[in-house]
């Protein structure tokens, strides 16, 4: 007889933080750790929207208020599965080994910058911790990811690809193509569809006039619904679609519910299509809160310990900006390099004559020389 599966629970934190019965156990430690990714993520954030405001990076896309979706989720994977980024899972990449150092330096596209500048900042990626670099062009990760966890699965690879979207992502051309041959081929990956209640000024109720979830069974992809401001039902929810992908019983879909307190991005202001009372009424379902209710309950977190986790944690973060900011821009010639083994001799004119104007206007570094020719 083939066991029954444990169904999904919607929630195991409610809003007062007050643990369910029959709760899965999980090590004190473990309980903390997550915390302390959490609280790194918040932590992040508000400084990398203070550097942006500051003129010193481009670009940033906030993840208050999804710290618990994004960190549960992505707890319940292992070191060799991928993690396919929609927009916003750079605090992810941090728990699986993406150094400080670098995701800063990526904010700055500077010379220690892994991308070289070529991408956007805050488009992270991280090898070492197979997180591809994400694109801006909404839905592309996702046919990328299933195709990566069908070769995986080809090559008898025990490895499970975790592919992150948005709910605006849901109407793009990769969310269905990529989830019907996910469904065809029982590829081995876990979608997590972060339903944070816009997609900029779109509305999630104004994607779909069905249910997220319904989405999947059209590809015979089942879904899942969880609440995305409880890390604990977000990491057990994953923990059992990432087990049975494993275990070849092919994808699945995780809706997690939340919401996206601050803007779309840095450049974005939410106030001219969304309501302050409803920003208000989630702020209230705080995750980060909900889940330090419960840890000072059950005293694996002291009564005011969560102040000195932050306080540190923006120590180490502050330490790291400074180095950052002190590191020197990419090299220029990095513009031209890479695509072939050697570059070819009309690039290196075409190099030339732009490094020459670079050094009219005192914008050439130590480096940047033109090439011999
Ligand atoms: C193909 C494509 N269409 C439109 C855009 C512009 N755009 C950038 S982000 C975004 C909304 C994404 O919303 P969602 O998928 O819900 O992710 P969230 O920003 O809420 O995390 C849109 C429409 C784009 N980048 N790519
Ligand atoms: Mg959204």
């Amino acid at each position: 007889m083939t066991p029954v599966a444990t169904p999904i629970r919607r929630q195991l934190l409610d809003e007062h933080g007050k643990l369910a019965a029959g709760a899965p156990e999980v090590p004190a430690a473990r309980l903390r750790e997550l915390y302390v990714h959490m609280l790194r993520v918040r932590c992040m954030d508000e400084r990398m929207l203070k550097l942006q405001r500051a003129g010193r990076i481009g670009f940033v896309g906030s993840m208050k208020g999804q710290e618990a979706a994004m960190i549960g989720t992505a707890a319940a994977l292992e070191p060799r599965d991928w993690l396919w980024s929609g927009l916003r899972e750079g605090g992810a990449a941090l728990m699986r080994g993406l150094p400080l150092s670098e995701y800063i330096a990526q904010m700055y596209c500077n010379s220690n910058d892994t991308a070289k500048g070529r991408q956007m900042c805050n488009h992270l990626q991280h090898k070492g911790s197979n997180y591809p670099s994400w694109s801006s062009v909404i839905g592309t990760q996702i046919p990328h990811g299933v195709g990566a966890a069908f070769a995986a699965k080809q090559r008898g690879l025990d490895e499970v690809h975790a592919i992150y979207f948005g709910d605006g992502a849901t109407s793009s051309n990769g969310f269905h193509s990529g989830l019907n041959l996910a469904g065809v081929w029982k590829a081995p990956c876990v979608f997590v569809l972060t339903d944070n209640g816009w997609a900029i000024s779109v509305p999630s109720c104004g994607q779909s006039a069905g249910a997220m979830a319904e989405k999947g069974s059209a590809y015979g992809v089942p879904a899942h619904e969880v609440d995305g401001n409880d890390v604990l039902a977000c990491r057990a929810a994953m923990q059992q679609l990432v087990d049975d992908a494993r275990a070849g019983k092919g994808p699945a879909l995780l809706v997690v519910k939340t919401y996206r307190i601050a803007g779309h991005s840095s450049s974005d202001d939410p106030s001219k299509y969304r309501d302050a009372a409803e920003v208000e009424a989630w702020q209230k379902r705080d995750p980060l809160e909900r889940y330090e209710r419960f840890l000072v309950a059950r005293g694996v977190l002291g009564k005011d310990e969560a102040r000195e986790l932050e306080r540190q944690l923006l120590v180490e973060i502050d330490a790291a900006i400074h180095a950052q900011e002190a590191a020197p821009p990419m090299a220029l010639k990095t513009l031209v390099e890479d695509v072939y083994a050697e570059v070819p001799r009309h690039l290196r004119v075409q190099y030339n004559r732009f490094v020459a104007t670079a050094e009219r206007f005192g914008h050439a570094q130590k480096g940047d020389g033109a090439f011999p020719l």
